[in-house]
């Protein structure tokens, strides 16, 4: 493709790069399908991709990874900022002089035998107030056609761009030369020796090296809309936060707009394209992952989902447990690290109830039932156009955004938290957020049912000091009018009894916790102050319908001072990670909250 831009700064750094990188060539990519075709068909030829049966899932796409590149990599992500302090202590820093330093030795050369592809892209609407424009430059072409799925892709962009400096500047590769345009490659090219993941959050630049896979080499994702975006929004007043973002109708038709932050195996994406059990309910979808939001002359907070496809956990995903996501992949969609049948279709683990006869898995091996193995790496994943959702909101691509009503916070917790928690406000609720905890699961490292907290679900994701995060939350509360701010809830679908028995069923059934908060957000339900926040009277949640007795409610929505009590040292300690830098208002919460529990009748 020729090149489409008189961006001289643009063209500069182009050059600069390939001069370092040494491709055979430079492509510029301009978002086509017919370019799309003409990658994954060349990704077939070359092995990479499998071409699954057309008339099963047309237009379809099966890969696997090498198997020592799987997941990103958090330690070998590395936030380079001019002050080891701006990074803060729960980031992996490095001089940025130094970093580039030492990569520019391993880009040297690194895309020799290969073609670099210019790939500009808008994380968000293009033109949108709240979007953004990133260039990545890759060796991949599995980067560039996953990138045409979750990023507005092409000469649009460009043309949008101008000359315009403000894009982030995103270099990606793979780290596999080859010594001639004719040495044989293999399927997955990496570096798994060598794998570096660096942002340079003041000159907006990341470098990324030695990795193909998801968040590693899709670098508008977890990289530019995270990492580098939560950078600008505390420069520059707005949010860029890990959160879904849902649109849910009441019966009457009144809509209201909720963001949430989970972190990993609770669900998002589930949640976030869910099918309500409640009657005359209606729950569409605008993101599934990120929201960017900014606030309106009307002092209100306005979300995009600057992503335009779902790059979802494959295992778990099932008609069962995500509707809307099974008939979102029929088609047109890249599957990387699940298993193959024998007629051309993808499979992993929970898509179906039984497993089929045979299989090939993720490490190419023939796979029957019975076998003890997995089928599906737990990491594997579908990139697939948000588009084709179901239940994708008709304003989901609206440029001026969605205005937010609630925000939702949440963890995995088989005991003490309750089902919903409404914080008393702003600064209570970002206090909610920043001890924000989960029991791992499984399918992570560290000990099954160990507590982690993860505030608002950024610890891997926060470009800066986390510190300084939760301040710039802080600071929101402070110069917005609360009552146009979001409501803040607390929710947990996965408490337990005494019995290990599941005592929320979850999924669909989650209609009725967002049912009583949309009422809270319109005035209507009822709650009662508690010494943790504002809980709902026994009967303010809809039930109706459901096999709950009246003993689980209450046990869902139990408040036990006493184990509140036992959490605030490890709330204490989690604190103490932050320094001097966590604001001053969230260790009053802190002190507030204990009161509160030693003192039930304490004045809120
Ligand atoms: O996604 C989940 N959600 C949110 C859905 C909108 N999961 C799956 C978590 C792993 C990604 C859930 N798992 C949820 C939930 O609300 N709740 C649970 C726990 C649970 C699991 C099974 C049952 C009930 C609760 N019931 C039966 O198996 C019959
Ligand atoms: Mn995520």
């Amino acid at each position: 493709m020729a090149v489409m831009t008189k961006n001289q700064k643009l063209l500069d750094w182009v050059e600069e790069i390939a001069a370092m990188c040494q491709p055979d060539n430079v492509v510029w990519c301009d978002g086509t399908r017919e370019e799309y075709d003409r990658m994954t068909n060349a990704l077939v030829k070359s092995g990479t991709f499998i071409r699954l049966n057309d008339d099963i899932r047309p237009n379809s796409f099966f890969c696997r990874s090498d198997p020592a590149d799987v997941a990103r990599v958090e330690e070998f992500t590395f936030v380079c900022s001019e002050k080891e302090e701006d990074a803060g202590p729960t980031n992996n820093w490095a001089d940025p002089k130094e970093m580039k330093d030492k990569l520019r030795k391993l880009y040297d050369g690194c895309m020799k035998g290969r073609s670099m592809y210019v790939i500009p892209y808008s994380m968000g609407p293009i033109g949108s107030p709240i979007a953004k424009v990133g260039i990545e430059l890759t060796d991949s072409p599995y980067v560039v056609v996953n990138m045409h799925i979750m990023a507005r892709v092409g000469s649009e962009v460009l043309r949008v761009l101008g000359e315009s400096e403000d894009f982030v500047r995103g270099l990606h590769s793979i780290g596999a030369p080859l010594s001639t345009p004719k040495t044989p490659d293999v399927p997955w090219p990496c570096n798994a020796e060598n794998k570096y993941i660096t942002h340079y959050p003041e000159t907006r630049e990341i470098w990324s090296f030695g990795s193909g896979y998801g968040g590693n080499a899709l670098l508008g994702k977890k990289c530019h809309a995270l990492r580098i975006a939560s950078v600008q929004a505390r420069d520059e007043g707005w949010m860029a936060e890990h959160m879904l973002i849902l649109k849910i109708t009441s019966p009457e038709g009144e809509v209201k707009y909720i963001a949430a932050a989970f972190p990993s195996a609770c669900g998002k994406t589930n949640l976030a394209m869910m099918e309500p059990s409640l009657l005359g309910w209606k729950i569409e979808t605008i993101g599934d992952d990120i929201a960017w939001m900014k606030f309106g002359e009307d002092g209100r907070l306005y979300a995009i989902n600057p992503e335009a496809g779902f790059f979802g956990v494959a295992p778990g995903t099932s008609m069962a447990s995500n509707p809307n996501a099974m008939r979102t992949l029929h088609a047109n969609s890249i599957f990387t690290n699940c298993a193959i049948t024998p007629e051309g279709d993808i499979w992993w683990e929970e898509m179906s109830d039984d497993q089929p006869e045979l299989l090939f898995d993720w490490l190419r091996r023939p796979l029957t039932p019975g076998s003890g193995r997995t089928a599906a790496h737990p990491n594997a994943r579908f990139t697939t156009p948000a588009r084709q959702c179901p239940v994708i909101a008709e304003e989901w691509e609206d440029p001026k955004g969605v205005a937010i009503d609630a925000f939702l916070f949440g963890g995995r917790r088989a005991t003490t938290i309750p089902l919903v928690n409404e914080a008393y406000n702003w600064h209570h609720g970002t206090f909610l957020g920043s001890v924000m905890s989960s029991e791992k699961t499984a399918a992570a490292a560290g000990k099954v049912g160990e507590v982690r907290r993860d505030p608002m679900a950024m610890l891997p994701f926060c470009g800066y000091h986390m510190g300084d995060y939760l301040a710039h939350w802080v600071k929101i509360g402070n110069e917005h009018d609360d009552s146009k701010l979001p409501k803040i809830y607390y929710v947990n679908w996965f408490r337990k009894d005494a019995d290990g028995k599941w005592l929320w069923p979850g999924f669909g059934e989650n209609s009725r916790v967002l049912k009583w908060i949309f009422e809270r957000c319109a005035g209507r339900a009822e709650a009662q102050d508690t010494p943790i926040g504002r809980l709902p009277t026994p009967d303010s949640i809809d039930i109706e319908g459901l096999d709950l007795d009246a003993k689980d409610m209450k046990e869902l929505l139990k408040v036990d001072l006493e184990e509140w009590l036992n959490e605030t040292p490890d709330m204490q300690k989690h604190y103490e990670k932050f320094g001097k830098k966590l604001p001053d208002e969230l260790v009053w919460e802190l002190e507030r909250l204990e009161e509160r529990l030693r003192e039930p009748a304490h004045k809120v």
